[in-house]
């Protein structure tokens, strides 16, 4: 099994901290997505990563597909097995994943020429990045993790695509302004798996 991805992607991150978490060892094999040398679109015609390539030869993809797959392999597990207990989680990790896409939107709108940047799309993104930091800032006010009393993988998607927020939009602030986000993410980022899977330096 091997995964494909980038060291700085938020949806690679979530699936590294989840191997990691369950102590499974998993090749990964750097890709620059965008690069046209990039081997990516041989396995996902979406060309788009994590891809997971099992020992068979498949593929799997994406991220919230490759994670509801690895929870399965080993425990602890990081999402409960049935009803509206487990679609919980399963929305806590779309959240995550859903405000990394619009940070991933808006950054790479931000490569084009200023001339050609439209303003209002990027706006757009920077509204669900606000509105989903606020959504979870709600939620940790009442609990100390997503997922009730324990961390999830709710828990583990929100962190990655905000750690990457950080990382590539400085500009937002949310950690200054939800204290409640600031400890949450200090005591996810203290995790080794988090510690192992910091992106380099941008
Ligand atoms: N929904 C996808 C999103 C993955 C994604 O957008 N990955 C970015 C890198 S952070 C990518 O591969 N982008 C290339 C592209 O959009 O063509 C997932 O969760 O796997």
């Amino acid at each position: 099994m091997k995964l494909i991805g980038s060291l700085t992607s938020p949806f690679v991150r979530k699936v590294r901290v989840l191997l990691a978490e369950k102590g499974l060892d998993v090749e990964l094999v750097q890709e620059n997505v965008m690069s046209p040398e990039s081997t990516v679109p041989n396995f996902n015609p979406l060309r788009k990563v994590p891809v997971m390539v099992t020992d068979e030869g498949e593929s799997l993809y994406d991220s919230s597909v490759i994670t509801e797959h690895v929870d399965g392999l080993a425990d602890p597990p990081f999402m409960p097995r049935h009803g509206l207990e487990r679609s919980r989680v399963r929305r806590d990790e779309a959240l995550g994943d859903g405000i990394a896409d619009a940070g991933v939107l808006i950054f790479y709108e931000r490569k084009r020429e200023p001339a050609l940047r439209d303003d209002a799309w990027m706006a757009r993104q920077r509204q669900k990045i606000d509105a989903g930091v606020a959504e979870i800032g709600r939620r940790l006010s009442r609990s100390p993790w997503l997922g009730g009393d324990s961390l999830s993988l709710g828990d583990i998607s929100c962190a990655c695509a905000l750690l990457w927020i950080e990382f590539r939009l400085p500009e937002i602030r949310w950690r200054e302004e939800q204290p409640a986000l600031a400890q949450w993410a200090a005591s996810i980022e203290a995790r080794e798996s988090f510690r192992a899977t910091r992106p380099p330096p941008a």
